[in-house]
C-alpha cells in the first residue's frame, strides 16, 4: 500500500469540513486551543501533517479570529506548523439556521428517518444555502493557483459545496464523505422538493461520492432516480450521468486508529483502571455491561433501558447479575429536543435504580459526561458486554472502539443491525433494538454466554479490525479518488469539463 502523502502526490489538499482541528477558547483571560474529541479529527490530522494542505472550517472558538489572520489562516498543528486552518465565519444566525436549524432539525432527522423530528423552515434553508456559499468561495480561494487540487467535502453540513466549487474551479477533483445514512426515496421526498432537488444536484457536484454502506449508497442512487429527471444511472458502475459530468458513488466503511486505542487500553494506568472498576462493579460474580453515546434520539438509549427495565421485571433472577454502565455525554443541548432527552434519560435511569435497587446493588450507573478517551479505553476493556442500541446509524465508531480495547477478549458486542458497522463486523450479536421483547431476551442470552464462545467471537473481530483501520479507510478513499482522475504529467494543464 503506498503512503498516504503518495497518493495526494503532491496537488494541493483541501479538507473541508463543518468543525475545525484545532479551536482557541478563551476563559478567564486564558486563551487555550482544543482538540474536538472523536476519532476524525485525529485521523485526518496526520493526513494534513503529511500532505500540507489547508483545512477550511467554520472558526467555532470564542478566540479563533485573534489566532488568525486577515483571511481567516491559522497555521497549524500550533506546536509544530505543518498546514493551513482557513477559518470562516458565521454569526450567531447562521450558526442557527445553518447548524442547529437546516443541518441538525432538517437533514439529520430525514437521513436518520425520524419523520417526527424533521423541520424543514425555509428559513433555516436559506442560512444552509448561504453558509455552503461562503464555505465554497473559501475554498475556491485556497485552491487559487493550484495546478491540480483535490478537494474533499466531509458530511452533510455541506450538501451543497461541491456544485458551488466545480463552477469556481473547474478543473478541481472534488470528493465528498457522507458519514451518517441516506434514506430511500419515500422518506426523502418528505424533504420540500425545491430542497430536495437542489441538495441533491448539490452532491452530484462531486466526482465521487462516498458513503459508509452499499445500502446508503443505492438509497441515494434510488432518490435520484426518482427526483433528476435528466440524471441517467448505471447501476452497475454505480455512477450517475447528469449535466454532463459523472459522479461515482461508493461505499467506504469508516474505521478507527485500531492501534492508538489498543495502546490506550494496554497502558497500565488503563489496566489499573479496568481491574479497579471490575472489583468495583463485578463482585460476586456479577457482569459489567457498558454503552457510550452522545445523548441523541437516533441512538436508542430510551429503548435500551426500556428493554433493562422488561428483562429485571421478567427475569428476578437476573436483578443482582449485572451492573450497566451508561456513559452518555450532552450532545447540540441548544435543540429542545436534546435537551428534553437527557432529562428522560435521567429520569428513567432513577425509576429503573429505585424500583430494582438492592443494599449492595445499584442496576444502572449514569456517567452524563464526556469521558477522556484513557479513561473510556479502561472502561471498554472492563466490560463483559457493549450494547449498541441505534436505531439508525452511518457507522458507529463505539462498536469499534470496543473491540479494539478488548485486549483481555471476554467481552461481547451486542450491535444493532441498524448500525452501519453491522454490515461489516461478524462475530456480534447483532440485535433489532425496536423489539423490546427481543432485545430484553437477547441481553438475558448475552449474559449466559460462555466465556470460550466470547473468547473466540472476540478473537474473530479484532482481528478483522486490525485489517481494516481508518488509515486503511483513508487509503481506499484518496486511491479510488486518484484513479477517477490520475494526475495528468508535469507541464499538462488538467482538463477543464
Ligand atoms: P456519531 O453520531 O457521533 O458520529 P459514533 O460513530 O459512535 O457516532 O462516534 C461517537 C464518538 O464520540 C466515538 O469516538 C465515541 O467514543 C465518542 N463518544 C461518545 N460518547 C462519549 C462520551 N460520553 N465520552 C467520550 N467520548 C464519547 C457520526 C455518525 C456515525 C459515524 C461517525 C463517523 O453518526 O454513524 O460512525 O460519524 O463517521
Amino acid at each position: 500500500m503506498p503512503e498516504l502523502s503518495e497518493l495526494v502526490g503532491g496537488r494541493r489538499l483541501i479538507l473541508v469540513s463543518n468543525r475545525e482541528p484545532y479551536e482557541h477558547v478563551r476563559s478567564g483571560g486564558v486563551t487555550e486551543i482544543r482538540r474536538p474529541p472523536g476519532g476524525l479529527v485525529s485521523a485526518l490530522d496526520p493526513l494534513m501533517r503529511r500532505t500540507n494542505g489547508v483545512w477550511v472550517a467554520w472558526g467555532s472558538g470564542n478566540a479563533d479570529r485573534d489566532a488568525a489572520d486577515r483571511s481567516g489562516h491559522v497555521p497549524v498543528p500550533p506546536e509544530d506548523p505543518s498546514y493551513v486552518l482557513r477559518r470562516v465565519w458565521l454569526d450567531e444566525s447562521e450558526i442557527e439556521g445553518y447548524y442547529q436549524g437546516f443541518a441538525n432539525s432538517a437533514l439529520w432527522p430525514l437521513c436518520h428517518m425520524f419523520a417526527q423530528h424533521f423541520e424543514p423552515r425555509s428559513d433555516d434553508w436559506e442560512k444552509y444555502r448561504l453558509v455552503n456559499e461562503r464555505f465554497a468561495q473559501a475554498v475556491a480561494e485556497e485552491a487559487a493557483g493550484a495546478a491540480d487540487p483535490v478537494i474533499w467535502i466531509q458530511d452533510y453540513h455541506l450538501a451543497l459545496v461541491s456544485a458551488t466549487v466545480r463552477t469556481l474551479v473547474p478543473g478541481a477533483l472534488i470528493h465528498q464523505f457522507w458519514h451518517i445514512p441516506f434514506p430511500p426515496p419515500d422518506i426523502f421526498q418528505l424533504m420540500p422538493s425545491a430542497m430536495g432537488v437542489a441538495l441533491l444536484r448539490g452532491m452530484l457536484g462531486n466526482d465521487l461520492l462516498e458513503f459508509q454502506t452499499e445500502r446508503a449508497a443505492r438509497n441515494f442512487l434510488a432518490c435520484v432516480d426518482e427526483l433528476i429527471p435528466d440524471a441517467r444511472i448505471d447501476p452497475e458502475r454505480q455512477q450517475v450521468q447528469s449535466e454532463g459530468r459523472t459522479t461515482t458513488v461508493r461505499a467506504f466503511p469508516i474505521s478507527i486508529d485500531v492501534q492508538y486505542y489498543e495502546g490506550l487500553a494496554e497502558e497500565p494506568a488503563a489496566a489499573e483502571l479496568a481491574a479497579k472498576l471490575r472489583d468495583r462493579y463485578t463482585k460476586k460474580g456479577r457482569q459489567l455491561a457498558v454503552s457510550v453515546d452522545r445523548v441523541d434520539y437516533t441512538k436508542g438509549i430510551l429503548e435500551r433501558l426500556r428493554a433493562l427495565d422488561l428483562m429485571w421485571d421478567r427475569h428476578r433472577e437476573l436483578r443482582e447479575c449485572l451492573v450497566f454502565l451508561i456513559v452518555a455525554t450532552p450532545s447540540r443541548s441548544a435543540l429542545a429536543v436534546y435537551k428534553q432527552l437527557e432529562e428522560q434519560v435521567v429520569e428513567q435511569v432513577e425509576r429503573i435504580n429505585a424500583k430494582y435497587r438492592t443494599r449492595g446493588w445499584t442496576p444502572i450507573v449514569l456517567i452524563p459526561e464526556n469521558v477522556s478517551a484513557d479513561r473510556l479505553a479502561a472502561i471498554y476493556r472492563a466490560a463483559d458486554l457493549c450494547l449498541v442500541s441505534s436505531l439508525q446509524d452511518g457507522m458507529n465508531l463505539v462498536a469499534k472502539e470496543f473491540i479494539a480495547c478488548q485486549v483481555d477478549e471476554r467481552g461481547l458486542l451486542l450491535l444493532s443491525r441498524f448500525a452501519g458497522a453491522a454490515e461489516e463486523i461478524e462475530g456480534a450479536t447483532l440485535i433489532n433494538p425496536f423489539n423490546i421483547d427481543g432485545l430484553a431476551d437477547g441481553l438475558k442470552a448475552a449474559l449466559a454466554t460462555p466465556l470460550a464462545e466470547r473468547r473466540a467471537r472476540m478473537a474473530r473481530m479484532r482481528y478483522d479490525l486490525h485489517g481494516a483501520t481508518i488509515f486503511d479507510w483513508l487509503r481506499s478513499i484518496l486511491t479510488a479518488a486518484n484513479e477517477l482522475r490520475p494526475r495528468p504529467p508535469a507541464g499538462v494543464r488538467p482538463a477543464r469539463v
